[in-house]
């Protein structure tokens, strides 16, 4: 069955869709990870909303006339918000259901932190994907390698499921878009030392319903990262919507 984001990415050119203020809608693009970290916090407070895909190589003149030009954007009830921390943090503080930040402010602050550490990984996984040629990529794998180490100490010192705990929260959700694209690298040719807790933890991920729902095989992630890497001048951002 077709999923609400199974809809074209619109492009420069596509009428601006009429919204009805009382739904939250998210401009996404399928294969975004900042995009999937506001979705996955949706699916996880089970909001229902609906997706606006944009294309991000020939975006609409009412997209970049209202945002900063990036997805996601959650657009609610008149407002219009950027950024996936911050649209991550609004759905879990606006609506019902289980709280994803942990109550505890000193947790909270430690998960923010570690976020942080996190993000040097993410930098090194564009590195490394995206290296001109193989002396190159020599150098970004093993600065890779030396940020993933930190992660999969973190998972073993907490001695838990997931990061938050029995169940995924907060810290899980923004994290997970990129662990989930880390074996496409493999695909490209490069090879990761396995990380033993992090394996764990990734099969407890991919067992969480909205992880489940989202997710994206390797081989679709790679399908879509290849027209980058290869510097495709237009991108098939919509080769997963059912036709
Ligand atoms: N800091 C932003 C980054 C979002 C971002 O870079 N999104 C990319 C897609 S993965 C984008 O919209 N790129 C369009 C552009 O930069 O023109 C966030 O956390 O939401």
């Amino acid at each position: 069955m077709a999923k609400v984001w199974d809809v074209p990415h619109l492009a420069a050119g596509a009428d601006r869709p009429v919204l009805d203020p009382e739904t939250v809608y998210v401009y996404n693009m399928r294969f975004c990870p900042y995009a999937q970290r506001t979705i996955l916090a949706l699916l996880a407070k089970n909001v229902p909303f609906k997706v606006i895909n944009i294309n991000l190589k020939s975006k609409p003149d009412w997209f970049v006339e209202s945002t900063f030009g990036k997805v996601p954007v959650i657009l609610y009830k008149g407002e219009i918000i950027p950024e996936s921390l911050i649209t991550s943090d609004y759905v879990d503080e606006l609506f019902p259901g289980p709280k994803l930040h942990p109550e505890d402010p000193t947790q909270k602050a430690k998960d923010r932190v570690f976020l942080e550490i996190f993000n040097r990984m993410i930098m090194a996984y564009y590195k490394c994907a995206f290296a001109k040629d193989a002396e190159a990529r020599e150098t970004t794998v093993k600065d890779l390698i030396a940020t993933m180490q930190p992660i999969e100490n973190e998972i073993e010192k907490r001695g838990t499921k997931f990061f938050c705990g029995e169940n995924p929260g907060m810290l899980d959700f923004m994290m997970w878009p990129w662990l989930e694209r880390l074996p496409m690298l493999d695909c490209m040719g490069i090879s990761l030392p396995e990380f033993q807790t992090l394996k764990v933890y990734m099969d407890n991920m991919w067992g969480t319903d909205a992880v489940k729902e989202y997710g994206l095989s390797t081989e679709d992630h790679y399908k879509f990262t290849k027209q980058y890497v290869d510097q495709l001048e237009t991108i098939d951002y919509d080769f997963l919507i059912p036709k």
